[in-house]
């Protein structure tokens, strides 16, 4: 086996690097630098071994496209465990295996499974590099797109070794596709263990395995698996926050800066908002990040923010220049494009790309594609691995290592009905049960029926690494820190509202901006509020409306409370908590008792 091994004065890591070695004995081990050169060697690797096919240097510079078996194209939520030593601290919502019984039968599957293979060691930073809110992780992976993809969603290489000098704590992660070569074996485009998938947590001892996925969550280990299930543990322990959030910057015309978070369940526009070009002359936005939050209060109080990742791993079907120009800006070049189709002319397409497909197109499955085909030529989870940096409404702090300071945090979900486009809360602890009733409609691109309400407490039901009744605890304890604390304004807003005849009330994207104005005048102590049995509603014009077609009887709708709507929601809220089990806090069934006193009296 050849090896740069020795170049590790990390004892632990060496060991420990040396150990799984010896368990999937691949036939080199290389650690990752994190150069530009490296990345162009692997790319290269991947284009020979027909992963990537490099599209054409005048439209797509430095962008490769790349397609994914058909039983690997998403993360897997029935094959993610939560390897607590007891079942309840893993809770209601994880599934849940004895650790040791799931490490033996992990071990049996990695025995031997990078056999033929290059075991990549990566090391990197979870967060600015020396941020006191960051984290080191070390990925083995015998995957060289997983290896490429890493330096793009993460500060990858020497410079994170550097901050682990030789005994700083990192977590380990191990990754294999599942698919060991034997000699004479040819491989495929996209090895994977498409029936054999684990991806599983030990968040006692802080550890990730991930076996049989080449894909996203399931195989970029920094992502969905440390920076939420494990941090969200760390958090917890340690009393800082590891959330799936957005986290914006918004100025005000006459320049005051707030910053602002955000949970949104998946398929409700994260990333545009985060992206969001304001409609409002004056007003605006620009990213820290958009999908994943870490916040720890500083000793002045403020609640403190960074965007753990480096880049940005987004849904691409969907995104145009009227969705989100700045997404569409930022995929100008350096990027890995998975499950998008191809054009001819080696440029990527999706669904609602443009208003009119190309004439041809070579579809996700690499398949000849013409438009009135009965299959999309972009699979629905088609994804996009861009660099941040390449944001043009990136902020120019995004990467400072204090964080930026957090004024409000809004929750939402994707309501037809019920919902106004935005409440504030009353208090933490009210707004605390806003995040826990938080729910979304699915929609097309997810399994199961269209429609179904999906109870999904701040976004984190697939994220959460210990057990959801504790999590939301934690969030109830926070105001009881030792010092000062700043508590952030929180609000549940809605884009999604429709009318009886199926059109959506709200123009949303950048008139959006009309919500986040009123936000901003909230946290500066002024715009008016009035009280309702939800929550804090707008006044009547609090929100504008110029130059919309929104009108007001549309706005009375949007910012009315439906009180029998309400009544409707309680009993699936009372069956959702009662599912999350024992530990659920009193105080979010008291807070439910009285939002329902508080409707009732409404009549
Ligand atoms: O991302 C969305 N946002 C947030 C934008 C900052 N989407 C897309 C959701 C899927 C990822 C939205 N879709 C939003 C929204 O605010 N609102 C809607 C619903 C909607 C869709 C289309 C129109 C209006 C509302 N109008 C026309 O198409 C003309
Ligand atoms: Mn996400």
């Amino acid at each position: 086996m050849t090896s740069n091994l020795p170049l590790l004065g990390h004892k632990r890591l060496a060991k420990w690097v040396d150990e799984w070695a010896a368990l999937t004995e691949p036939d080199s081990v290389v650690i990752c630098d994190g150069s530009a050169e490296e990345y162009e060697r692997l790319c290269g690797e991947l284009v020979a071994s027909g992963t990537f096919v490099p599209l054409s240097s005048d439209r797509r510079p430095n962008s490769f496209w790349s397609t994914s078996d058909p039983a690997d194209v998403a993360r897997v939520e029935d094959r993610t465990f939560v390897c607590s030593q007891r079942q309840i601290d893993a809770g209601a919502t994880n599934n849940w295996r004895e650790p040791q019984e799931m490490k033996a039968v992990l071990r049996d599957l990695f025995s031997g499974s990078m056999r033929g293979r290059t075991m990549y060691v990566v090391p990197f930073s979870m967060g600015p590099l020396g941020s006191p809110i960051s984290h080191i992780g070390v990925q083995l992976t015998d995957s060289a797109y997983v290896a490429a993809s890493m330096r793009i969603m993460t500060r990858m290489g020497s410079a994170a070794l550097e901050v682990l000098g030789e005994d700083g704590e990192f977590v380990p992660c191990v990754h294999s596709v599942g698919a060991p070569l034997e000699p004479g074996d040819v491989d495929v485009a996209w090895p994977c263990n498409a029936d054999n998938k684990y991806i599983v947590h030990f968040p006692e001892t802080r550890e990730i395995w991930s076996y049989g996925s080449g894909y996203g969550g399931n195989a970029l280990l920094g992502k969905k698996c440390f920076a939420l299930r494990i941090a969200s543990v760390m958090a917890h322990d340690e009393g800082w926050l590891a959330e799936h959030m957005l986290v914006l910057k918004l100025t005000s015309p006459e320049g005051e800066v707030r910053y602002v978070t955000g949970a949104f369940p998946s398929a409700c526009g994260k990333t545009n908002l985060a992206m969001l070009i304001p409609s409002l002359p004056g007003w605006k936005v620009e990213t820290i990040g958009d999908d994943i939050a870490w916040m720890k209060f500083a000793p002045d109080g403020s609640l403190r923010a960074i965007n753990p990742e480096y880049g940005f791993f987004g849904v691409a079907p969907g995104t145009n220049s009227r969705t989100n120009l700045n997404a569409m800006l930022t995929l100008s070049g350096n990027c890995i494009f998975t499950n998008t189709a191809m054009t001819d002319d080696g440029d990527v397409w999706w669904e609602g790309m443009t208003d009119d497909p190309p004439s041809h197109l070579t579809d996700w499955k690499r398949q000849s594609w013409t438009p009135g085909s009965a299959t999309p030529a972009a699979h629905p989870n088609a994804r996009f691995t861009a660099p941040a940096s390449q944001d043009p409404a990136i902020a120019p702090e995004w990467q400072d290592p204090e964080g930026v300071p957090i004024s409000a945090i809004l929750f939402g979900g994707r309501r037809s009905s019920v919902v106004p486009l935005v409440t504030e809360s009353f208090d933490w602890e009210h707004g605390v049960f806003l995040g826990s009733i938080m729910a979304s409609e699915t929609t097309a691109a997810a399994a199961g029926a269209v429609g179904q309400l999906r109870h999904d407490p701040f976004a984190m039901l697939p994220f959460c690494g210990y057990n959801m009744a504790d999590y939301l605890s934690h969030w109830l304890s926070l105001p009881d820190g030792t010092g000062p604390r700043q508590l952030p304004r929180m609000f549940y807003v809605n884009w999604f509202r429709k009318d009886a005849a199926g059109r959506f009330l709200w123009p949303g994207f950048g008139d959006n901006s009309r919500v986040l104005e009123w936000v901003f005048e909230r946290c500066a102590g002024r715009g008016e509020a009035v009280d309702s049995p939800i929550g804090l509603l707008p006044a009547p014009s609090a929100i504008s409306i110029d130059g919309l077609e929104v009108d007001r009887s549309d706005m009375d709708t949007l910012l009315g409370v439906d009180v029998e709507g309400w009544r409707g929601d309680i009993p699936s809220i009372r069956g959702f908590y009662e599912g999350l089990g024992e530990r659920m806090p009193d105080e979010l069934w008291r807070q439910l008792d009285n939002l329902q006193k508080r409707l009732d009296d409404a009549d």
